[in-house]
């Protein structure tokens, strides 16, 4: 089967759960074509003979303030399906892409060629942008369109169905992990470097949004550090980083705390790492989280959205009412306070993890993708 997939190809949750997808499918045997402006991140990590990737350009003129990336991501889609052949298209985040691919059926379809596509809701593309009254009736209208729809938890489903009139079915496959890539390896030598006393080490990774509350994780390590040696580590960069590096500069905090900037080997950096924080405002999965506690890292991140169908409280990690980081840094002294309690949040972390392993979802994909063309070819 020859599979395409749309995506944001940047550091973001969304992009990286597409990609690794993509890398899954073509390993076991799929032709997939990327079809997005950039590079996917995580596809330069090594060489698939059944992975393409096919780069949206987008020409700009003096007209333009906007130059329109949809027309293009259209125009591009309905060449690399004629091109290619392609069976299925599978979008993920709605926004520009579940309109686009509609878009480009339709120029097909003028043709006598057709395609079906599947969208993957993955979060503020339903949450925060999605239901904004500016982009909601075209979300509604192409989701509608989409010939399966899913979403990454349980939660992300009840939201959509919420704030939309979805006439189809919403199939939940959660996030996945591949946890040959996502381990603990031995690291020790750069711990060594980063905790010399043998600080516990805290890590966030987020690509700084708003909606990350990043500066909650500079409020939740100073607590913390006022009762344990303790360093921070921050992967990542966004809006809020220059506002998050003056809070920690304000707080007496800089020493302690690294700005790695975006980071390609995150797993390394997590293996160092004894507690994951995600205090975010809303995280439709969380699959930063995931990736920590599959590096055997436990978890303090807030209930909302779909973090509770990954952290278990009190198991793997704790959660709290968001904004309140004196909880959460009490949970974090709870789990750090001494090597055995640690210990045990790690083994935990890690069995949670292996419920997500990818060869346990990747399947439920391969199968909505043979029902959908069968189901398309009959109709
Ligand atoms: O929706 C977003 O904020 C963007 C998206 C991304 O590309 O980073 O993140 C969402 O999708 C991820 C992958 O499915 C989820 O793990 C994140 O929880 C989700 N982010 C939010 O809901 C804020």
């Amino acid at each position: 089967m020859k599979i395409g997939i749309v995506c944001y190809p940047t550091f973001g949750g969304s992009g990286v759960l597409a990609t690794e997808l993509g890398i899954a499918l073509s390993d076991k045997g799929y032709e997939v074509h990327f079809i997005t402006y950039e590079q996917p991140v995580r596809l330069n990590q090594s060489f698939h003979p059944n992975l393409y990737f096919h780069e949206v350009k987008v020409p700009t003129y003096p007209l333009f303030d906007f130059p329109p990336y949809e027309t293009a991501l259209a125009s591009t889609m309905a060449h690399v399906i004629t091109n290619q052949k392609l069976d299925i298209l599978h979008l993920h985040y709605a926004i520009p892409h579940a309109s686009a691919a509609y878009f480009a059926r339709q120029i097909l379809r003028k043709t006598g060629q057709d395609i079906p596509f599947i969208t993957t809701l993955h979060g503020t593309d339903i949450t925060l942008v999605g239901r904004d009254a500016t982009y909601a009736p075209v979300v509604a209208f192409s989701i509608n369109e989409s010939d399966a729809i899913t979403a990454v938890s349980d939660n992300l489903r009840e939201e959509t169905l919420r704030s939309f009139n979805i006439e189809k079915e919403i199939h939940v496959i959660h996030n996945f992990v591949d946890v040959k890539r996502f381990h603990q390896s031995d690291k020790n030598h750069f711990k060594q470097m980063l905790a010399p006393e043998g600080e516990r080490i805290l890590a966030h990774v987020s690509n700084f949004r708003t909606v990350k509350r990043v500066p909650d994780v500079v409020n939740i390590f100073a607590e913390v550090k006022k009762s344990i040696p303790a360093k921070l580590l921050m992967i990542g960069d966004g809006p809020e980083r220059q506002t998050v590096e003056e809070l920690a500069r304000s707080m007496g905090l800089y020493n302690d705390i690294r700005f790695l900037g975006k980071q390609e080997q995150i797993s390394e950096i997590l293996s160092i790492a004894d507690l994951f924080i995600l205090p975010s405002a809303t995280e439709s999965f969380g699959l930063s989280a995931l990736e920590a506690m599959a590096c055997g890292v436990p978890v303090i991140s807030t209930n909302a959205g779909g973090l509770p169908e990954i952290n278990i409280q009190g198991k793997t990690g704790f959660m709290s009412e968001v904004g309140n980081t004196s909880d959460m840094a009490a949970n974090a002294l709870k789990i750090l306070s001494d090597d055995n309690t640690l210990h045990h949040f790690k083994k935990a972390a890690l069995a949670q993890a292996r419920r997500f392993e990818k060869q346990h979802i990747i399947p439920q994909y391969e199968q909505l993708y043979k029902d959908v063309v069968a189901g398309y070819k009959r109709s």
